[in-house]
């Protein structure tokens, strides 16, 4: 059972979605935004649902729209947008831009542009932590 205090932390990040991408959508009509992106108006609640149910050390990987699942994740939201404005202080430092943006640190492996492309990258991970286990037997 959710508190009242879970809901509205996760209708806050909802929003914060939703706000996010309406300003990507305003700075990729005013010619500020890098290369492509793929907005995740419509789907807030998916991404805000699915990593509710994580642990903070849990990891996911995206897709190629994966703005809300980095903040779902957690992910700073000025960086994010840096990282879309090809900014130096940006998660790759402006380098990688919407399909690229991926926040280690809170568990997030990261958005990409190839269809299923997260399966090999989850099977990386999981392939390093279970080597880290063994290793100690
Ligand atoms: C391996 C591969 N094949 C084809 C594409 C081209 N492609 C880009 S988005 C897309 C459709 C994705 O549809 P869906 O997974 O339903 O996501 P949506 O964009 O509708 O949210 C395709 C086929 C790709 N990126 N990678």
């Amino acid at each position: 059972m959710l508190s009242s205090e879970e809901k509205l932390e996760m209708y806050h990040k909802m929003f914060l979605i939703r706000r996010f991408e309406e300003r990507v959508d305003e700075f990729f009509m005013e010619g500020k935004i890098w290369g492509t992106c793929h907005l995740y108006i419509g789907e807030e609640a998916i991404a805000v649902g699915a990593c509710a149910a994580l642990r903070p050390d849990d990891y996911i990987t995206s897709t190629h729209r994966g703005h809300g699942h980095c903040i779902a994740k957690g992910a700073d939201v000025n960086r994010m947008m840096a990282e879309l404005m090809a900014r130096d202080t940006g998660y790759c430092h402006g380098v990688g831009g919407s399909m690229h943006i991926a926040d280690v640190e809170k568990g997030n492996l990261g958005a990409n542009g190839v269809g299923g492309g997260g399966l090999p990258i989850a099977m990386g991970r999981a392939w390093d932590v279970s080597c880290k286990i063994t290793e100690k037997w």
